[in-house]
């Protein structure tokens, strides 16, 4: 047993506490509480707005240099703390300790690139029609944004939400996600360690209510929001409503091809990988596994094998191979489609039955199901868990088909040694990004994120593209 956090919001970069009315609870045992929080509402988002507010012009006029410098010192002591932080979100979030500690080395490189980034803001020089006049654009901060963030990527998103933010002198309020606040809270406090200027940052910890409260401020000029689908509407019809700029990542059902010519072995790691690691909690996961028919029974026969040899167990077990869900709610969802997807006729190849380990926790067996129609709720509707069916099919032109026949459109894959099929995926996947070899999920930090349809909404994340959503543009005219 580990001692109970007690987590406090902060504002204007002091930590302000309030009555504990939450509890964070460690989903490998959920007799471990992890932190004990507040519930914030109106008021406590409205003194972070302002704070953030005020400390927007200080901030966006100060020198890159000072803005680098604090993201590349807050990403070496996430760095340097990464078994510490590795090890509180694996508690908290219930992903395997190499899978935490790897994530909070992606949230310290994602600081150091932005801290890059903020020395290579660039506009244009450009000729007029009109002789004598000359035209520049420039790249300026918007404001005051509002971060909204999930609980599967405790510290990653939040550190890819957050430092392009700064990186470009805009301000703060964020509002992490229920299960997890313990993470994102310690990274907001490193932050501050690293120097940030109070006001620049501000958490709220709390339900629903602070996430309204932020769409519906009047000082929030931009809001950058990562999770469900139905919550994600909701979201973007309230910031459209006062003109603020938004920006969504939200659910997939992505697909993963497996043509005939692939490699078996090789095939079978992807769709392992992409399916069930981080508990098949990724919008990233690889959940619909569209199969050619002469290798499908030897593919779903091995893939079968592996997923039943999986260790699923506690978060900080080194045997551990998956941990459990994240909340009780999460388990029930998928334990919901499994039997869905039987109903709807279904062969459960391995799994689907309710797990019980020596502690209490929201264990899922990993599942594997086949014969599964391209129609069929399984295959249109996020399952976020360790679940993945198979669809059986004849020909490239019927995958992909079935591979863009869904409302999602976040991450696509194939698995193929065929260079003129992997090219066709590559332009014909509807979706935001392809991946030919590799599973669905597992992205690089310095390239754009994002998908399609109703996966995402608004300007790319990540890379070089987060300076289109965390700048605007201002064109210049003059003449001599
Ligand atoms: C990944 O697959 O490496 O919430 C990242 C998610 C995505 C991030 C996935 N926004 O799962």
């Amino acid at each position: 047993m580990t001692d109970t956090l007690e987590l406090t919001h902060w504002i204007n970069g002091e930590k302000v506490k309030a009555d504990l009315k939450g509890e964070s609870h460690n989903p490998s045992d959920t007799r471990e509480l992890v932190a004990r929080t507040p519930d914030g509402g109106d008021a406590e988002v409205d003194a972070a707005v302002q704070a953030a507010k005020a400390a927007f012009p200080g901030w966006s006029d100060a020198s890159p240099e000072v803005r680098s410098d604090i993201l590349d010192k807050a990403g070496t002591l996430v760095m340097e703390r990464r078994e510490q932080l590795g090890r509180l979100l694996s508690r908290e979030e219930g992903k395997t300790l190499p899978e935490g500690i790897g994530e909070t080395v992606r949230a310290g490189r994602i600081l150091k690139y932005f801290a890059g980034e903020a020395l290579r803001v660039h506009g244009q020089n450009l000729a007029s029609t009109r002789p004598g006049v000359e035209i520049q654009t420039y790249r300026q901060a918007v404001g005051v944004y509002g971060l909204i963030t999930p609980w599967n990527f405790p510290i990653a998103i939040p550190a890819w939400k957050m430092a392009p933010a700064l990186a470009f002198g805009n301000t703060v309020v964020i509002k992490p996600a229920g299960p997890t606040p313990a993470t994102a809270e310690a990274l907001i406090a490193i932050l501050h360690e690293a120097g940030l200027p109070k006001g620049v940052v501000n958490m709220i910890i709390g339900r629903g209510q602070v996430g309204q409260a932020i769409v519906d401020h009047k000082d929030v000029d931009a809001i950058s929001f990562t999770g469900s689908q139905g919550v994600g509407a909701g979201v973007a019809a309230g910031a459209i409503k006062r003109q603020a700029r938004v920006q969504l990542e939200m659910g997939g059902k992505n697909p993963l091809i497996i043509m005939d010519d692939a490699d078996l072995e090789r095939a079978v790691a992807i769709a392992l990988d992409g399916s069930f690691f981080a508990t098949g909690q990724r919008c990233t996961a690889s959940s619909r596994l569209i199969v050619q028919e002469n290798i499908h029974d030897k593919f779903v026969q091995l893939l079968g094998e592996k997923v039943a040899a999986l260790r699923v167990g506690d978060a900080l077990d080194p045997n551990s191979q998956m941990g459990p869900a994240v909340s009780e709610a999460q388990m029930e969802t998928s334990y919901k489609y499994i039997d869905v997807a039987k109903s709807e006729g279904g062969r459960i190849v391995t799994g689907g039955d309710r797990l019980k380990l020596d502690k209490p926790g929201w264990y899922v067996q990993p599942t594997l199901i086949a014969d599964t129609d391209a129609g069929s709720r399984i295959n249109n509707e996020e399952v976020f868990g360790p679940v993945a069916s198979t669809i059986r099919v004849k020909d490239y032109e019927e995958a992909l088909a079935i591979s863009n026949g869904v409302e999602f459109g976040l991450s696509a894959g194939i698995v193929t040694t065929s260079l003129k099929h992997a090219r066709n995926f590559q332009r014909q996947a509807k979706a935001g990004m392809t991946m030919v070899n590799l599973a669905t999920a597992g992205v690089d930090y310095h390239v754009p994120f994002g998908g399609s349809k109703k996966s995402s909404y608004g300007a790319r994340e990540q890379g070089f593209a987060a300076v289109e959503f965390f700048t605007q543009t201002k064109t210049s005219y003059s003449a001599s």
